[in-house]
């Protein structure tokens, strides 16, 4: 199972690289770095989705899972694309949007004709319920992941469908057989048959709905839709369908990584990535990442609304599937197309010395993990978020904008509370991974040609911070990165293998202890930006040996930010 121990890169297709001029990024772009993505030591890339789409929410609303974006390229590009990866032993990943698609997506098409369509039930359809003096209600009061109703009212047939994110993508009905085996057909052994080597499967853990779609409890009697994620995740029939896809994942012996939103309950995780169960081969805990996100709506908190222990029991919690007594495997992840930049979330950017130092502590965190390592399009050099300065039209999520307006529209255009949304969104928004990658110097960081519009700005500090600079440089974050996956690789038993066994209780250093195969790997990491000391004498013992430092080799005084990885 060559993913067992494998790094994973993951592309954003429209902001890695444009190799036209359109100011989108594109598959032959993709294809043009394929020497820099082997440099890092990487075993595969996982692409984003590439399909036909109106782009509601990039790309995550296929109208064509048979088609590519035209501006990403043809299937053509996409098939040299698979070729070139496999003559140099790299795998490629697909990303499978299989809960909902586009309302542009011609079985929808379809279904929103009549009552009576053919595909009427391929989707989720629902009558309005009525009061006693007639008015029209929606079936529930369940909120969308983007805010608003989960519900849009179609006019021309009089009913409801559902919609779990935005408006324009309706969900599947996963119940119906017919709906089950054309999804197979053309979102998945269309490509398993191009030779690809598994999918990243979007929102896992949703196709199965609770079909009598219970009202939530109402959290938040000020906003007319109640937080009901916790209701449309791993409902009845969520293992039988993964089940289904997992019969034929096998015969293209294809591996699959989920994302398992909301789903904090390790015996629960384990359920769908247990080997014998032939389901997932592994799955995205959302833990870590949301730590310091609001508990009602993401972006209703502060910036470092978190603590160090919460970020321990975080790391641990989703450590355990993997405590040696199961059958499970599990991923390591800091950053993704969702999240904001782990360096501007978890370090410090206060001076050019300390950015580059927690950027070297947060790849030694991540990557001293057990299950499958996941790196994020410039997260190897150190990408941060958007500068605070930006304005909000420079975020072109939808998710954001969506806020935003809520925000506007609720607080009346109270300038206060405009202010506290914008630092969140600066914070946490999913915009900071989607800016261009920093390649080099030139204009837009050499992501486009110097004339053209990129359709995200490059960030203010591409000039100094980008992959250029760092590999000419040995002490870069770069070069930092690709010695912490080297090392990875050479002890998988100890890294992506081993136990995570203890941690310790304080609120300034991280340290880490996992086994395997009769050795220890002690992992210390100073989350403060002063010096710490400490006394790791007793677990070194008098055979240790240090594996990787961003710093120094003092056994009693630690630099700002420093880590550091010893073998016992
Ligand atoms: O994300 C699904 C998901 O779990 C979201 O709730 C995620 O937590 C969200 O980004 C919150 O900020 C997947 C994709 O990764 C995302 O980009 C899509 O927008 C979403 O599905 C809909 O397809
Ligand atoms: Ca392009």
């Amino acid at each position: 199972m060559w993913w067992k121990n494998a790094t994973v890169y993951q592309i954003y297709p429209p902001s890695f690289k444009d190799s036209n001029g359109d100011g989108i990024g594109d598959i032959p772009g993709i294809h043009s770095q394929l020497d820099y993505i082997q440099s890092l030591g990487v075993d595969a890339i996982w692409l984003c989705p590439i399909y036909d789409s109106p782009q509601h929410d990039m790309g995550y609303d296929v109208s064509n899972y048979e088609g590519v974006y035209p501006p990403y390229g043809t299937i053509e590009d996409v098939e040299k694309l698979i070729e070139a990866c496999h003559t140099r032993g790299l795998r490629i990943i697909l990303d499978l949007v299989v809960n909902h698609t586009s309302i542009e997506h011609a079985w929808f098409q379809e279904s929103r004709l009549s009552i009576s369509s053919a595909k009427r039930d391929w989707y989720i359809w629902r009558p309005p319920r009525y009061d006693q003096d007639g008015k029209r209600h929606l079936p529930n009061n369940w909120r969308s992941c983007f805010g608003g109703s989960v519900w849009a009212w179609d006019e021309a047939t009089g009913e409801y469908y559902l919609h779990l994110f935005t408006p324009q993508q309706p969900d599947l009905n996963w119940e119906n057989e017919e709906t089950r085996n054309a999804i197979y057909a053309s979102a998945m052994e269309f490509w398993l048959r191009k030779g690809i080597d598994g999918f990243r499967v979007d929102v896992a853990n949703a196709y199965s709905k609770d079909l009598s779609f219970p009202d939530a409890p109402v959290t938040d009697p000020q906003q007319e839709w109640q937080y009901a994620s916790h209701l449309f995740c791993n409902g009845p029939r969520s293992h039988e369908y993964l089940r289904e896809m997992g019969r034929i994942l096998k015969k293209y012996n294809a591996m699959t990584v989920g994302e398992l939103p909301l789903t904090p309950d390790i015996e629960q995780v384990l359920s769908y990535v247990s080997a014998k169960e032939g389901q997932l081969d592994m799955v995205f805990q959302f833990d870590m990442v949301h730590l310091g996100t609001g508990p009602d709506l993401k972006y209703q908190t502060v910036p470092r609304n978190w603590t160090l222990p919460e970020l321990k029991e975080r790391v641990r919690a989703t450590q355990r599937l993997m405590d040696g007594t199961t059958d499970g495997w599990s991923t390591a992840f800091l950053e993704n197309h969702d999240q904001a930049r782990c360096v501007s979330r978890w370090g410090c950017e206060s001076t050019p010395e300390l950015w580059a130092q927690s950027a070297k502590m947060l790849a030694i965190l991540v990557a001293s993990l057990s299950g499958t390592l996941f790196i994020y399009q410039g997260q190897e050099i150190g990408m941060v978020n958007a500068p605070a300065s930006w304005g909000m039209d420079e975020y072109k999520d939808v998710e954001s904008k969506d806020y935003y307006e809520f925000v506007r529209s609720t607080s009346h255009d109270d300038p206060v509370a405009l202010a506290a949304a914008k630092t969140a969104l600066q914070h946490l928004a999913r915009d900071h991974a989607r800016m261009p990658m920093q390649w080099d110097g030139t204009p837009h960081a050499g992501f486009t040609t110097p004339n053209a519009t990129p359709w995200m700005r490059a960030h203010d500090n591409y000039s100094v911070l980008n992959v250029k600079r760092q590999t000419l440089d040995g002490q870069s974050v770069l070069s930092f990165w690709k010695r912490v996956i080297a090392i990875r690789k050479e002890y998988p038993d100890v890294f992506a293998q081993g136990v995570f066994c203890h941690t310790n209780a304080d609120d300034k250093l991280f340290i880490i202890e996992k086994e395997g195969d009769g050795r220890k790997l002690v992992v210390v990491l100073n989350f403060t930006p002063s010096e710490q000391e400490m006394d790791l004498g007793a677990k070194l013992g008098d055979q240790s040996k240090l594996l990787l430092s961003n710093a120094g080799e003092s056994v009693h005084l630690l630099q700002p930010y420093e880590g550091r990885v010893y073998l016992v």
